[in-house]
C-alpha cells in the first residue's frame, strides 16, 4: 500500500462513519468504519498518523437541512469555578482570550476585538469518543487571523488552550493543545457562535475550540488563554491534554 493510497482508505472510512448520521445525535462509535478508525489510531506514533492526514484536508460541512435539532453539551455543562463565576456574573464583560508564549507580540482581546474580526462559519459534525455525533453550525474567528496578529516566533511549535473549567471542581483547568499547523488549518476556529445564536454555557460561552478534524475533547471549551511553546512535556501532565493526562489520544483524529 502506497502512502496514497492508505491515505484514500482512510478518508473513506471517515466518510463511511459519516453515514446515516444525519438527522440527530447518533451512535457514531457503533459504525464499523470508525471503529476500525478509532483502532488506528490507538497505534502509538502520532508523527504516522499525523503523516495518514494531509494537512490542509477539509472536514467535511453539511447544510443547514443537515443540523441536529438539539446539539449534545457534554464534559463541563455549567462551571464553577470562581474566575468563569466572575466572568458569567458580568456578563463575559471582564473575559479576556491572553495571546502568550512564543509570540512576538502577546495579545489580550475582548468578545468586541473578536467579534468585529473577520468571521466564518461552518456546518459540521462534532465526534465524541464516547459514542455520539451532533451536526451544528459554528461562527468565529479563524485562529489563523489571531496567530497572524501574535506572530508566533521560529520556535513555536504547539498551542496549549486554557480554560475556564475544571472537570474535578478543583484547581485543576482543561487543557488541550495541537501543532500550529493544526491551529493555522482553515476550518479551526475560535467559535463565539452555535446555529447563529450566541454559545450558550453549555457549550463553552463565550468562547470555544472548534478543530474539525479531531475528536470532541480536543474542541477545548470557556477558552480564556492560549499560549504558544515547543514542547508539551513540561505543562501539567505532560501529554497535552486534561484528557490526554489520563490516557486519552493526543493525536484524537477523524
Ligand atoms: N473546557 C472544556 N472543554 C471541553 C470539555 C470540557 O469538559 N471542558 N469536554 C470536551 C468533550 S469530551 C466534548 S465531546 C466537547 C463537548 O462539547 P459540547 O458540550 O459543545 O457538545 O467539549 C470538549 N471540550
Ligand atoms: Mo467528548
Amino acid at each position: 500500500m502506497t502512502d496514497a493510497d492508505r491515505r484514500r482508505a482512510l478518508q473513506r472510512l471517515a466518510l463511511l462513519g459519516g453515514a446515516g448520521l444525519l438527522a440527530g445525535c447518533d451512535k457514531l462509535a457503533d459504525s464499523a468504519g470508525v471503529k476500525a478508525l478509532l483502532a488506528k489510531a490507538d497505534q502509538p506514533t502520532d508523527r504516522a498518523l499525523h503523516a495518514l492526514t494531509p494537512e490542509d484536508a477539509l472536514a467535511a460541512e453539511f447544510t443547514e437541512a443537515d443540523i441536529s435539532p438539539v446539539f449534545k453539551a457534554n464534559g463541563s455543562t455549567n462551571p464553577k469555578t470562581p474566575e468563569y463565576l466572575a466572568m458569567v456574573a458580568d456578563g463575559f464583560a471582564s473575559w479576556r482570550l491572553r495571546v502568550t508564549g512564543l509570540v512576538q507580540h502577546p495579545l489580550e482581546l475582548d468578545l468586541q476585538q473578536l467579534a468585529a474580526m473577520p468571521a466564518r462559519t461552518q456546518i459540521t459534525r462534532h465526534d465524541c469518543v464516547e459514542g455520539w455525533s451532533c451536526i451544528g453550525k459554528w461562527t468565529g474567528v479563524p485562529l489563523a487571523r489571531v496567530l497572524d496578529m501574535a506572530v508566533p516566533t521560529a520556535a513555536a511549535r504547539f498551542l496549549v488552550f486554557r480554560c475556564a473549567d475544571s472537570l474535578d471542581n478543583d484547581a485543576k483547568r482543561y487543557y488541550e493543545s495541537c501543532y500550529l499547523s493544526e491551529a493555522r488549518h482553515p476550518q479551526t476556529l475560535l467559535a463565539y457562535a452555535l446555529n447563529g445564536r450566541r454559545l450558550d454555557i453549555a457549550h463553552g460561552a463565550p468562547l470555544r475550540l472548534r478543530l474539525e478534524r479531531k475528536l470532541g475533547y480536543k474542541h477545548a471549551k470557556y477558552l480564556v488563554g492560549i499560549e504558544v511553546v515547543d514542547r508539551l512535556d513540561q505543562i501539567e501532565g505532560g501529554k497535552g491534554g486534561y484528557w490526554e493526562d489520563l490516557g486519552y489520544q493526543w493525536h484524537g483524529g477523524i
